[in-house]
C-alpha cells in the first residue's frame, strides 16, 4: 500500500535509542518506521525499470525478426546511488523527504539503451514513446545538441505505470539512448569528472582532449551510419 511521505519520515534518526537498549519489538518498530518507506520507495523504481527494460527487449526482438539485426547492443539499468542523489538534492535545494525527492528528481531510475547506430536510437525512441502507457515528461536531444563538453545521448524522462496489488502507480524513469561510441566516451568522462585531485591545468588539458575525442567519435558514428545505409540500399 502506498504512503504519503513527510519530512518527518526521512529526518527522524534511526537510532533515537541505541540498539542495545531496544527490545526486539522496538527494534522491529524502528525498522518498520525508518526502513520500510525507503524500501517501498526504491521498489517502485525497480519495478519501473523492469517495465521499461522489457519494452526495449520486445522492440529489439521484433526489429531482429524484421532484418534489423539486434539494434540494441545492450541495456544497463541502475537506481541512482545515494551519493549522487544527495548531491542533486543539495544542489537543487530540494526538501529532503521522499515525496519531494520523487517529485523533483527524475533520474532516480535510469535505463541506458546502447545501440550501434544513431538511426536505431531515434527509431527505438519513437516506437517506445508511441506506446500508449508511456507519458513523455521531457526529451533532451544531446545528440542533435551536444553538451559543451562533447556529451551526446538522447534523454527521455518518461512516466510508466506499474501495477501493484491494489493500485496503478505512475513512476518516472530516465531513459538514455546512445551509441557504443557515445557510451565509451561518457564512461571515461564520468571518471574524469569525479577525479578531484587533478590539477586545474591537467583537468583543462584532459577536458580539451575529451572534447576532441567526442567530436571525432561523432564523425565515426556518422560515417558508419552512412556505410550501413549504402549497404542496405544495395541489398
Ligand atoms: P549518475 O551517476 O548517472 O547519477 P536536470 O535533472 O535536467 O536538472 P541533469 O541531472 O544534469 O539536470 O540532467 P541531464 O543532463 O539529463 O543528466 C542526467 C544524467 O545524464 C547524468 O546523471 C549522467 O548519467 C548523464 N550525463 C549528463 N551529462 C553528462 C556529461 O556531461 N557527462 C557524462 N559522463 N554523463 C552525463 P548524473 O546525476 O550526473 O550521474
Amino acid at each position: 500500500m502506498s504512503k504519503n511521505y513527510t519530512p518527518k519520515d526521512i529526518h527522524r534518526p534511526l537510532n533515537d535509542i541505541t540498539a542495545s537498549e531496544m527490545t526486539e519489538s522496538e527494534f522491529l518498530d524502528t525498522l518498520e518506521r525508518d526502513i520500510m518507506p525507503l524500501q517501498e520507495f526504491l521498489m517502485y523504481y525497480k519495478c519501473a525499470i523492469m517495465e521499461v527494460e522489457t519494452k526495449f527487449k520486445v522492440l529489439n526482438e521484433q526489429f531482429s525478426l524484421n532484418g534489423e539485426s539486434n539494434p540494441i547492443e545492450f541495456i544497463q539499468s541502475r537506481i541512482k546511488s545515494f551519493g549522487s542523489l544527495f548531491r542533486k538534492v543539495q544542489s537543487k535545494g530540494i526538501p529532503r523527504d521522499l515525496g519531494s525527492i520523487s517529485e523533483n528528481i527524475h533520474d532516480i531510475a535510469g535505463v541506458r539503451v546502447v545501440c550501434s547506430f544513431v538511426q536505431n536510437i531515434y527509431h527505438l525512441a519513437d516506437c517506445f514513446l508511441a506506446q500508449d502507457d508511456i507519458t513523455l515528461i521531457e526529451r533532451k536531444d544531446y545528440i542533435a545538441n551536444p553538451k559543451e563538453n562533447g556529451y551526446r545521448s538522447l534523454h527521455l524522462i518518461i512516466e510508466v505505470p506499474i501495477f501493484l496489488e491494489d493500485e496503478k502507480k505512475p513512476v518516472k524513469v530516465e531513459v538514455q539512448l546512445r551509441t557504443i561510441a557515445m557510451d565509451f566516451w561518457a564512461s571515461l568522462e564520468h571518471k574524469l569528472r569525479y577525479k578531484k585531485q587533478l590539477s586545474p591545468e591537467l583537468l583543462s588539458m584532459l577536458s580539451g582532449e575529451m572534447k576532441t575525442c567526442a567530436d571525432e567519435s561523432a564523425e565515426w558514428d556518422r560515417r558508419m551510419q552512412n556505410i550501413k545505409n549504402i549497404i542496405e540500399k544495395e541489398e
